[in-house]
């Protein structure tokens, strides 16, 4: 299949490589592009010669976040009624063989959270994790609120979503979000190393170790992102989140009035 959002490719006869490839809206994720993503990750869980997938994105931008100025005019009938995020974001979640995140660069609010969907990340050293919704008058929508306590704490996840500041990597290493740091040159060398190893062992004992591992780590998770996601909907019945995206794509300072 032709993609336009992302490229795609196998490395070693058994890597399969996902490159998010929106250059000049730094990897914003837009529905063509999650779609297109949910594509090739099924197509490489089908094939029987891939034992293990990478999501990267650029030296700049892993993923900068969702396309703001696709959700900017959504109502909250469009957010609800659209199963927005549901419809295409979820896709990984389905997805048994492993799936390992390789950042660089950016990788704010929903490219946070697509990384944290991964199984692991691997950070290059210039890497930057945030989850800055709240300049936008909104809340993490995918995950955010609820992956982010269990991986770093509830402390820096209320300060992450709270503040909306940035994390880089080697905080990231220390709080747990990531499993290792690298230099950037050798960030795909790297992780490619691990997406190898694991695709020496037997695919069905590797998605057995997944499995057990996600079961200590999601019980409850369901609960918590569908309640995320109602509120995440409701927000774009505010004034407040036209005005802050409206603000960002205007290149001006949010005026937000509590309405
Ligand atoms: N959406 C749309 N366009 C974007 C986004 C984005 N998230 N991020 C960057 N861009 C665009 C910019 O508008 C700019 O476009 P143009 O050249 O046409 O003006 C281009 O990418 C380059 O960006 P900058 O000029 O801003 O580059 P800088 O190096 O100065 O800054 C930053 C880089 C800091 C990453 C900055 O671009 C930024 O703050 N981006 C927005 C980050 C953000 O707020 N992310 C959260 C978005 S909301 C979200 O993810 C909710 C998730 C909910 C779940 C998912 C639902 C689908």
């Amino acid at each position: 299949m032709a993609y336009e959002t992302i490229e795609v490719r196998v490395e070693a006869d058994k890597v399969g490589v996902i490159t998010l490839n929106r250059p000049k809206q730094l990897n914003a994720l837009n529905d063509q592009l999650m779609n297109e993503l949910g594509e090739a990750l099924k197509a490489f869980e089908a094939d029987e010669k891939i034992g293990c997938m990478v999501i990267t994105g650029s030296e700049k931008a892993f993923a900068a976040g969702a396309d703001i100025s696709a959700m900017a005019k959504y109502s909250f009938a469009d957010a609800y009624r659209g199963d927005f995020i549901t419809r295409n974001w979820e896709t990984i979640r389905s997805i048994r063989k492993p799936v390992i995140a390789a950042v660089s660069g950016f990788a704010l609010g929903g490219g946070c959270e697509l990384a944290m969907m991964c199984d692991f990340i691997i950070a290059a050293d210039n890497a930057k994790f945030g989850q800055p919704e709240i300049k936008l008058g909104v809340i993490p929508g995918a995950g955010g609120t609820q992956r982010l306590p269990r991986a770093i704490s509830k402390s820096k996840a209320m300060d992450m979503c709270l503040t909306a500041r940035m994390m880089d990597a080697a905080e990231a290493e220390r709080s747990g979000l990531v499993s290792r740091v690298v230099p950037l040159d050798k960030l795909m060398e790297e992780t490619l190393a691990a997406a190898i190893t694991i695709s020496g062992f037997s695919q069905i004992t590797v998605m057995a170790a997944k499995e057990a591992v996600n079961r200590a780590y999601e019980g409850q998770l369901s609960d918590g992102l569908m309640f995320e996601r109602r509120l995440f909907h409701s927000l774009f019945a505010t004034q407040d989140q036209k005005e802050g995206m409206d603000a960002f794509l205007n290149k001006r300072p949010a005026n937000f009035t509590n309405q």
